[in-house]
């Protein structure tokens, strides 16, 4: 019944989805990265409606790699790597401007890559802040050092209005459903070094492909 599957949710299991993600030969697997980015869409939905053109756009974004997932050529969507290289030797990608491929999954994976980004230095600063720490302070640091240098000035201005709505440190701690406040310490302390490892190999896959900067 949905009122007690609301219940237990927890970030926990959200962040524990990005464990998966990575094989034993180090590749990142698609469907576990976008099922990690539903939850963490799923998390974002349930801190109040002010998100949503945030959660709009992470979700059609997580609909056009599902969509991938479902396709004949899914065998070729089920890593980054073999995503890059499908998608890079057929010709599927727009490299230096907008023109046929505007929903390739290299510049639609991008994107959600540059968030993760955010999100870790986001947890990493809400890991290490005091019982005073401001959370829409934090959120717009981290913004301001990842996605914001990726987003125009109108956008920027959108994130800042939202990221003033978000909710105290102590609420922000409630919503994550994971314990009292030292457990969820406990449980970002565990689950950063995971997000940053899978952060680092997209980003060396992106780099060494030269595509870190698709329109
Ligand atoms: C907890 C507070 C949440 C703050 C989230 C911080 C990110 C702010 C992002 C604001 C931008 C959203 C509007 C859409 C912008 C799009 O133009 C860009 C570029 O895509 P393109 O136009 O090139 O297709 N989209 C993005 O940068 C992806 C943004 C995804 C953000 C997901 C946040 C998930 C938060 C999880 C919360 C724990």
């Amino acid at each position: 019944e949905p009122a007690a599957e609301e219940q237990r949710f927890s970030l926990r299991e959200v962040l524990d989805t990005f464990r998966s993600c990575l094989s034993e030969n180090r590749e990142v697997l698609v469907a576990d990265y976008v099922a990690g980015w539903r939850g963490l869409v799923r998390f974002l939905n349930s801190l109040g409606s002010v998100f949503s053109f945030i959660s709009k756009d992470a979700t059609n974004k997580i609909q056009i790699l599902d969509n991938f997932l479902q396709s004949e050529n899914r065998v070729h969507y089920a890593s980054v790597q073999s995503m890059v290289q499908f998608e890079l030797e057929n010709e599927l990608v727009d490299l230096t401007k907008r023109g046929k491929f505007p929903e390739s999954g290299c510049r639609t994976l991008l994107r959600l890559h540059r968030a993760l980004r955010w999100l870790e230095l986001f947890l990493e600063r809400l890991r290490t802040s005091g019982e005073d720490g401001k959370t829409s302070a934090m959120c717009s640091e981290a913004y301001n050092e990842s996605l914001a240098q990726h987003h125009p000035w109108i956008v920027r201005t959108a994130a800042g209005v939202a990221f003033c709505a978000l909710p105290g440190r102590a609420t922000f701690f409630e919503v994550m459903n994971a314990g009292a406040p030292d457990q969820v310490v406990a449980m970002l302390g565990d689950a950063l070094p995971l997000i940053s490892e899978v952060y680092q190999v997209v980003e060396d896959v992106y780099a060494h492909n030269d595509l870190l900067q698709l329109p």
